[in-house]
């Protein structure tokens, strides 16, 4: 962290401005390098027009505010020059290469968050959550990536981590003054152990919901040609996608559309329908509708009352089929199964409630939501918070067998040591920069 970074920080370009950020202990003397006026005599966090000039002949590249922030009253906590310039291709790249040449070097992606995680400016859930924000797919990803930036998540698990130290502080008064204290009280340290397992598992339950909102969720429809696939695919969307006729083998394609279904990032397939066929482009399509079936989160399964329901070779689980009856205004069906969707894609009948039943089925299938539903933990904070909770079961087991105190202790500590890993207090470099490589350049 000894050099001074630069990169484009904002993005969609050409556009009316466009802001490029300088960080590092050589922030200022590289700019003043391009600059007429010192950024050491500007008010720290303050803004001013400045011309840039190139370094040989000091002709006039672009006219730019330039704002200052003085360590560590940055976002890096490093010294901090972000040059507003005009936000043409040409004009940003001449910019970056007159820094380059003053001193400064390109940055990695996710350095400029990664400096301000090293100097303290934000925990390993908020650097993520700024990744998460960014590459929110819908406005609730972004909700959950808002208030995980607030620190929701870190307040959580800070409290698990108290009532683990306040457990620690049991055990280890009975190790270190056992005549004073004697005994472990397995009864107060039973007590504390399930409160902090009960907590962790709330925060295990919203692993699911993390998962989806983050990386989405395909659903896929199958069933007989003309059972109202397309049809129905056009009124979850609610515009004309697909291709709608009454000839059996009209699509003969998947066709994808990409919906936000209850805050989940959805893309909805529709797919040829599935008999036996001699024509070889039918066959085709036929052979994707399986691929997309196989690699589906859910699989909406078409029937109606005169095409029977399809045999599913390609799906392993109950728990990824929903059932359909489609055409509900034609149907002769006074009473359909319970498990079975009664929908109309011409009167609009029960789209609402399949979508609903769609969305709950994704949520519900590893075990529901949580209560808080501001917080949906990443695969990182899942692995870790598993391997504490595994800690702690065996703080139980040992204390249920009498197990000597110390060993307790070591228990609790691997406990402590995953949860501090959450928030990187104790996250080693090689974890850390896999998780700032994902993030992209210029933040
Ligand atoms: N009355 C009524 N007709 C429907 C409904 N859904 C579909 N249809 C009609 O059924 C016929 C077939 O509909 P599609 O949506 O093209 O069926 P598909 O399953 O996509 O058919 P293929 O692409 O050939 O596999 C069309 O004439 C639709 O207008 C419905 O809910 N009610
Ligand atoms: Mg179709």
């Amino acid at each position: 962290m000894n050099d001074t970074i630069a990169a484009l920080a904002s993005g969609r370009i050409p556009a009316g401005v466009a802001i490029i950020r300088v960080s590092g202990p050589n922030a200022f003397l590289v700019v003043d390098k391009i600059t007429a006026v010192s950024c050491a005599s500007q008010h720290p966090s303050s803004a001013r027009i400045a011309k840039l000039y190139t370094l040989a002949d000091r002709t006039v590249v672009d006219e730019a505010l330039r704002v200052v922030f003085m360590a560590p009253r940055s976002f890096t906590g490093e010294d901090v020059v972000e040059l507003h310039v005009h936000g043409g291709l040409v004009v940003i790249d001449e910019v970056l290469e007159l820094l380059y040449s003053a001193g400064a070097r390109p940055a990695n992606p996710g350095e400029f968050s990664e400096r301000a995680f090293l100097n303290g400016k934000l925990d390993l859930t908020q650097a993520e959550a700024i990744a998460d924000i960014i590459a929110a797919p819908t406005r609730s990803a972004r909700q959950l990536a808002a208030a995980q930036l607030g620190g929701t998540l870190t307040s959580k698990v800070n409290s698990v981590e108290q009532q683990i130290q306040s457990a620690r502080v049991l055990v280890e008064a009975s190790i270190d003054f056992p005549e004073d204290v004697g005994d472990v009280d397995d009864l107060a340290l039973g007590r504390i152990v399930k409160s902090a397992l009960a907590d962790l598992e709330e925060l295990q339950r919203t692993a699911r919901r993390g998962h989806l909102v983050r990386n989405g969720a395909s659903v896929v429809l199958v069933g007989a040609p003309n059972v109202g696939k397309s049809s129905l695919l056009n009124a979850i969307a609610g515009r004309d996608r697909a291709i709608v006729s009454p000839i059996a083998g009209t699509t003969r394609d998947t066709i994808d559309v990409h919906l936000d279904l209850g805050g989940i990032p959805i893309t909805l397939t529709d797919t040829a329908g599935l008999r036996d066929s001699a024509d070889e482009i039918e066959q085709i399509g036929i052979d994707r509708t399986h691929n997309s079936v196989r690699d589906a989160d859910i699989v909406l399964a078409l029937s109606s009352d005169d095409t029977p329901p399809i045999c599913l070779p390609d799906v392993n689980l109950d728990s990824q089929i929903i059932r359909v009856h489609t055409k509900s205004d034609l149907s002769s069906v006074n009473a359909p199964r319970p498990d079975t969707h009664f929908i109309s894609a011409v009167t609009g009948e029960g789209i609402d409630s399949l979508i609903q039943g769609i969305v709950s089925r994704l949520l519900d299938e590893n075990g529901g939501t949580s209560s808080d539903s501001l917080i949906a933990i990443n695969a990182r904070h899942a692995a870790l918070i598993t391997l504490a909770i595994e800690a702690l079961n065996r703080v139980l087991l040992a204390s249920a067998a009498r197990i000597p105190a110390d060993l307790i202790a070591v228990e609790l500590h691997d406990a402590a040591f995953q949860l501090a890993s959450i928030s990187g207090r104790n996250v080693i470099e090689a974890m850390h920069r896999e998780i700032f490589s994902r993030f992209c350049i210029g933040k």
